[in-house]
């Protein structure tokens, strides 16, 4: 059988050897579902950096620049973190270079791994049939916020061990724990979710709406994935 770990903060990754897995980046709120939102709307590429200031070079390469600290939008940058400003013709086709506070960082510390996808609830189904598909064992890696855990990213993590228990065995808690929560969630994961951290930081940003979507499921079908440190559909 195959086996799913979770590794709950990017500050554990260390615990992990990668090299023959599989593993799913998740930033619920808000990189990695506005990355799957980007492709969902026909972007070629995106290129994800740990540090801003060599994702903002990639504007005299012709890359558009994407780019949030602290969830507001990096001075400079043509755009932010919003799920909304990756959607409509105007993104088809374009290369963006893209970091931020948390996502990219975590798709930074997960490259030693045998190939990188991206999650979220906007293309979960479509992880799930990967991930059984797929001949690897699976590492979910929860973005957190600055090397803290976070409830988002778990309940994703939980949604796919749950959908894959009869597939993929448990490589230690983490799976269980995230697996149970995310069942105490399911039924309204914006109710669950109203207290968490980064809901309340965003909400003082009056960004509510980007949580709503956030958590939509299964909207898109399309499958980020890293080749060669960019990510493409
Ligand atoms: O940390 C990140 O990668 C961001 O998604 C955080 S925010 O939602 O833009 O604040």
């Amino acid at each position: 059988m195959k086996t799913i770990d979770v590794c709950l903060s990017p500050e554990l990754m260390h615990l992990y050897d990668v090299h023959d897995r599989t593993v799913v980046v998740v930033d619920i709120l808000r990189a990695t579902s506005c990355m799957v939102t980007a492709f969902a709307h026909g972007v070629e590429s995106i290129t994800p950096f740990a540090q801003l200031e060599k994702c903002l070079t990639m504007k005299t390469k012709g890359y558009v620049t994407s780019g949030e600290r602290d969830g507001k939008k990096v001075e400079g940058f043509d755009k932010g973190n919003s799920p909304f400003e990756y959607m409509g013709d105007q993104v088809r086709g374009l290369k963006i270079a893209f970091t931020t506070t948390n996502g990219t960082q975590a798709i930074e510390k997960s490259k030693g791994a045998k190939e990188v996808i991206i999650g979220s609830f906007l293309n979960l189904n479509t992880v799930v049939k990967y991930l059984l598909l797929g001949e690897n064992n699976v590492l979910i890696v929860c973005a957190g916020w600055k090397g803290r855990v976070n409830l988002e990213d778990t309940l994703f993590a939980g949604a796919i061990v749950e959908k894959l228990k009869d597939y993929l065995g448990p490589d230690c808690d983490a799976p269980l724990a995230a697996r149970h929560l995310y069942n105490q969630a399911k039924a309204d994961m914006t109710q669950f979710l109203s207290e968490s951290s980064h809901v309340k930081r965003l909400n003082r940003l009056n960004i509510h709406k980007d949580f709503e979507f956030c958590l939509t499921t299964d909207l898109y079908q399309v499958l980020p994935k890293l080749k060669n440190g960019v990510l493409v559909a």
